[in-house]
């Protein structure tokens, strides 16, 4: 009897498929919402990689040849995800980073609400930088009907599964479920994605810190003295940790993950809370830092521990290798 050989790593439906077993959700749903995500990823992977053909660059308002209001790239995504999340039928309500308000959606039978960042760090296409997708699922709180606010404002330990998509060099989604972080690569030719990082595991170096040093004179004393040491400003005899900034959250976290690293977008004097958002960029974050073996804070607290207040509420974001994140919490205290 001749064995069946595998001519290719497992595809994401098989993957998802295969381990339907654990996963906290009844079978099939999960499958189903995660292939409208990489539907709408492949779609949104089209036209991002045509970005700089096409006069959809970050550009709103202008009139295309077909007379058409020309979209903005991340609306674009965002309409993308909605449609094709509330055609799937499992979701009640997303909170999206280019909605001010929930949008609801009235799926009688839907049992999960999803929180999504459509193409974090678009400013940066026109420069033809990575940018990406980010997202998380809760189970909705609310009983039926279209969801609400509340559905949405959930501790991130709440969440079921939570993911990212780096449109890149390649296009990979890395997503967990609660049980270990596993990346999927897009096969253009075939247009699927294989599993190409399995069991994904923040290495326990840290080799890189990535910070907006254009933040640095409104920063704390306490993250002040912390870059001072990890730069081997405050003494000569430690090898200074290298830098790289991106300026895209994908892009550095997908850095971070892979080689090790930390990532810090603190609360500064004029803006507090810092830049990066709770729900759909903290969060899912967080989710799978620390499935991968590292943590996530705000400089206090777990980030997940943190109880949202309102939609697209802010917070400070320290995320990567956890000995590095204690050491920063160590610069804070003193
Ligand atoms: P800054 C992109 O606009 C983004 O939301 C994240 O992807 C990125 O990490 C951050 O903002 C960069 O912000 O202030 O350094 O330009």
């Amino acid at each position: 009897m001749e064995s069946q050989t595998q001519h290719h790593a497992p595809t994401l439906q098989q993957y998802i498929a295969d381990q339907e077993h654990a996963v906290p959700f009844s079978r099939g749903e999960f499958s189903r919402m995660l292939r409208d995500i990489s539907l709408s990823t492949r779609i949104v992977n089209r036209e991002v990689n045509k970005a700089g053909l096409v006069d959809i660059l970050g550009i709103t308002g202008e009139i295309n040849v077909q007379g058409e209001h020309v979209q903005k790239l991340d609306e674009f995504a965002n309409q993308v995800f909605i449609e094709t999340l509330s055609r799937g039928g499992q979701v009640c309500a997303v909170c999206s980073e280019e909605n001010d308000d929930i949008v609801a959606i009235d799926n009688s039978d839907a049992k999960y609400v999803v929180m999504i960042d459509p193409l974090d760090g678009s400013s940066n296409i026109d420069v033809n930088v990575s940018v990406g997708t980010i997202f998380s699922i809760c189970r909705r709180i609310s009983e039926s009907g279209p969801g609400t606010v509340a559905d949405a404002l959930q501790k991130g330990t709440e969440m079921l599964a939570a993911g990212y998509v780096v449109y890149g060099s390649s296009t990979m989604i890395v997503y967990t479920t609660g049980n270990g972080v596993n990346g999927f690569t897009l096969d253009p030719s075939i247009g699927e994605f294989l599993l190409s990082h399995p069991d994904m595991k923040i290495p326990d170096t840290c080799k890189t810190y990535s910070i907006n040093e254009g933040l640095s004179r409104n920063l704390s004393p306490g993250i002040k003295a912390y870059l001072n040491h990890i730069k081997g400003e405050s003494d000569p005899t430690i090898k200074p940790m290298g830098g790289r900034y991106i300026g895209s959250l994908v892009a550095d976290f997908h850095r971070n993950l892979l080689k090790g690293g930390i990532f810090l977008y603190p609360g500064t004097s004029d803006a507090p809370n810092g830049k990066l958002r709770l729900l759909y960029e903290a969060n899912p974050m967080a989710f799978l830092i620390e499935q991968a073996g590292g943590s996530a804070t705000n400089g206090e607290k777990r980030i997940r521990e943190i109880q949202p207040t309102e939609l697209h509420q802010r917070t400070p974001l320290f995320i990567g290798n956890s000995a590095e994140i204690d050491k920063l919490h160590g610069f804070l205290k003193n």
